[in-house]
């Protein structure tokens, strides 16, 4: 191993993709031998349970401040105060901020106090995106960007729209997002299957925050149409604001008898490793994680073909990806796969080599650590 480094995280503590990167990165990093320290105001819910050994990763909380005159709790200057606290006591030496905003504005803003700790940023979508669509942040974006020491983004597809959306010429390195394939794997004790499904029946699954970005009742058309024709049940996994339009819908559509809402659920390794299908309609997507954490389930991927998502799954190989609505064409090819037990297996057994050759941690840790020792020696 290269020096030890000291090394402050700051992300999104739920059950989002950009969250769970930062959490099983660190964790990694942690067990690679660096120190990693985690500042927030709740701890990410992949953490829990797995900090506070004498190695690490530890997590700091970035305690609320509420006062009479302030209309507003100003969270990311409270979030640069807390990092400067750590930087300072902990020797940090660089600041690994998920999110331009409002991550790496904070952790700038702590360098500047500190003039200690460098920033590396990593792009996962959002925050471009959110700016593309409404220039209320264009500035600080912006500047959080071409401010930092590094900046990651996780597909070429998020590394170009950035520079197309902020006019950067900054330079943006690609690291793919990862999965954890002895953790993401197949299951196959019909014990746990038949928790969810009869035996002849096909497992259709989605996973999302349920944000009107991932289309979620295009996932019930999908599923009413494959459901029409064969037996089937559809899982969706997690919770937002779509969720009431998704169920009214599967009523509407006559599906609801064979959906299930289970929320956010924490070991959805489990249940990806039972499902045949993941269903992706998103009308955009800088990666799409938990389609890559299905693949190495061994679980095709049916999706649009929005963002990065070509960039995780290859058409006919691993899945297939159709344009965004187009819920007939996801319908046929949702049907192609679960009718045909060869195509099934060809697919899956490819999805899962994908996730291993392509998006092993072996592969994608050791680039983090690499930009993260080149980043501290920056002059
Ligand atoms: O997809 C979401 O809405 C959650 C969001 C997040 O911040 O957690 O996900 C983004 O980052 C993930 C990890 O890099 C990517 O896999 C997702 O594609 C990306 N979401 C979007 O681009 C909409």
């Amino acid at each position: 191993m290269d020096q030890p480094h000291k090394i402050a995280v700051l992300c999104h503590s739920g059950a989002g993709g950009s969250g769970v990167v930062a959490t099983e990165l660190g964790l990694m990093v942690a067990a690679a031998g660096h120190e990693v320290h985690f500042v927030g105001n709740t701890m990410p819910f992949r953490l829990m349970g797995q900090h506070g050994g004498f190695r690490g990763p530890y997590f700091h909380q970035v305690s609320g401040f509420a006062y009479a005159l302030f209309d507003q709790p100003y969270p990311e200057l409270a979030t640069a105060n807390a990092l400067t606290e750590v930087i300072l006591e902990h020797g940090i030496e660089l600041t690994h901020a998920h999110y331009a905003i409002p991550h790496a504005t904070a952790a700038n803003h702590a360098r500047a106090i500190t003039r200690k700790s460098r920033v590396l940023t990593t792009l996962h979508g959002t925050d471009v995106t959110l700016v593309g669509a409404e220039p209320a942040f264009k500035h600080t974006t912006r500047h959080a960007i071409e401010r930092s020491d590094h900046v990651t983004a996780v597909s070429h597809f998020l590394a170009q729209q950035t520079h197309e959306v902020f006019g950067t010429e900054r330079e943006i390195e690609v690291i793919y997002n990862f999965v954890d394939s002895d953790r993401f794997v197949r299951i196959t004790d019909p014990t746990v299957r038949a928790r969810f499904a009869h035996p002849d029946e096909a497992l259709v699954v989605h996973v999302s925050n349920f944000r009107p970005v991932k289309r979620v009742t295009d996932v019930v058309e999908v599923f009413a149409r494959i459901s029409s024709e064969i037996p089937a049940r559809l899982l969706m996994i997690g919770d937002g604001p779509e969720r009431a339009r998704a169920f009214d819908l599967a009523r509407e559509l006559g599906v609801i008898g064979r959906t299930q809402f289970l929320g956010s659920f924490p070991d959805v390794q489990t249940v990806l490793g039972i499902s045949d299908l993941f269903l992706l309609p998103s009308s955009n997507e800088s990666f799409g994680l938990a389609a890559l954490e299905a693949m190495s389930c061994e679980v095709p991927v049916v999706a649009s073909n929005a963002g990065g998502i070509p960039e995780v799954v290859e058409e006919g190989i691993t899945g297939f990806m159709s344009d965004v609505g187009d819920v007939d064409q996801m319908a046929d090819h949702a049907l192609k796969i679960l009718r045909d037990r060869e195509v099934y297996n060809r697919m899956g057994q490819a999805a899962r080599q994908a996730a291993i050759t392509r998006f092993h941690p072996s592969l994608i840790v050791p680039q983090y650590l690499k930009a993260y020792g080149a980043t501290i020696r920056q002059a």
